[in-house]
């Protein structure tokens, strides 16, 4: 009876309350800590603005020092930094998109030291074949689950993550917090982890045994965990693969505009970010854009129109806008974010005046990394 009295008492304490709203890792470093009270509290003034790739290249140049297409249009950098991981699995120096490791890990540091915010993505090649990652050999998650074929192969990849993200240090000796976003896109079946290739309760199981691993069997402790599917229309959609709460920091989803009819899109990308935040609140959640974009941005005033309109209705942690690959071999163009000259830029720059993104200067002056 005084057992069970003790137990409601601190069910009811402050302290308890407390733990149910920290990040997923009971060891997390104080700054990641840190990150994820003010990620939830900031989420209520804006949405950090986020640009993959931002410093490494944009169109029409490359590794130019300072240089970031946000900054020449935008006036100022992202708040947060997305990255790339493909290929560092394979043991080679640069990522699929050609960013070489040791300048990303340069990028990461100074980053995090002038108050930015880091989410890395792994665009993994097949374990089983040894092809992209967007070869969806049947019975891939099965071969590297524990007692798999390819486990072991898998292990040592996440060995090769494992000993990039412990490098991510400043000279202090801190660690840089990372949001780290694995097999993202879950629903859609492009990738070899998506849903026409494993069941629910394997990719679940692949989450949790990659999680258990970087935490318990390397010691990282300066991650949170993004969890982010696709497009999707309801919150069983959202969460049949959802691996649980205690395996979850960032709620997200990926979203890419492919109508000129700015009407359809609205409603559809409001609809997702109402069940976004609303799956957020339930769960205890940070809710993000984790991807975003509007190929070619063909819309003079897009920034203040159709996406500002929707994301001032909810409250995302932030969004992140792919990349800026410029023209790809083939002579395709890709960016989603405007680069000098470009249609929209003034446009971005108006949406980047009116305060509704924040950018690295607003970001840096939330102290994200103090308690
Ligand atoms: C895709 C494209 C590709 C790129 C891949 C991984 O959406 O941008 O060009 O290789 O992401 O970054």
């Amino acid at each position: 009876m005084l057992l069970q009295r003790l137990l409601l008492l601190f069910i009811l304490s402050p302290l308890f309350c407390q733990s149910q709203d920290n990040p997923v890792d009971p060891l997390a470093t104080t700054e990641t800590k840190a990150l994820y009270h003010n990620l939830k509290q900031s989420r209520t003034k804006g949405f950090l603005f986020c640009h993959q790739d931002d410093l490494a290249y944009g169109v029409n140049w490359k590794y130019v020092e300072g240089k970031s297409d946000c900054k020449t249009t935008a006036g100022d950098y992202p708040g947060i930094y997305g990255w790339e991981l493909g290929r560092l699995e394979l043991d080679q120096s640069q990522n699929l998109d050609g960013v070489p490791f040791e300048s990303m890990r340069r990028f990461i540091i100074r980053s995090f030291e002038s108050g930015g915010v880091i989410t890395i993505s792994w665009h993994l090649n097949n374990p089983l074949t040894g092809k992209s990652a967007w070869d969806p050999a049947p019975g891939t998650v099965t071969a590297i689950l524990p007692g798999g074929s390819k486990h072991d192969v898998y292990k040592s990849w996440l060995d090769k993550v494992a000993y990039f993200l412990n490098s991510l240090k400043t000279d202090r000796g801190v660690m840089v917090p990372v949001i780290f976003r694995p097999f993202h896109e879950l629903n859609g079946s492009w990738f070899w982890w998506g849903k026409n290739h494993c069941s629910p309760a394997e990719i679940k199981a692949l989450y949790r045994f990659t999680e258990t691993y970087l935490r318990s069997n390397k010691n990282l402790h300066h991650l949170l965990y993004a969890f982010n599917t696709d497009k999707f229309y309801s919150k069983e959609e959202y969460l049949e693969r959802y691996p649980g709460d205690e395996w979850v920091d960032v709620v997200g989803f990926d979203i890419y505009q492919r109508t000129n009819d700015q009407q359809v899109f609205f409603k559809e990308f409001d609809t997702m970010l109402g069940l976004m935040d609303s799956i957020a609140d339930e769960h205890k959640k940070i809710p993000a854009l984790t991807e975003f974009g509007y190929g070619g941005l063909p819309v003079a005033n897009w920034w203040t129109t159709t996406f500002s309109n929707a994301m001032v209705n909810h409250n995302m942690a932030y969004a992140l806008a792919w990349r800026n690959a410029g023209k790809k071999e083939g002579g395709e163009m890709e960016f989603y974010i405007p680069y000098e000259g470009q249609l929209s830029e003034a446009d971005f720059r108006k949406f980047h005046d009116t305060g509704k993104g924040l950018f690295l200067k607003q970001a840096a002056k939330l102290n994200l990394y103090r308690k």
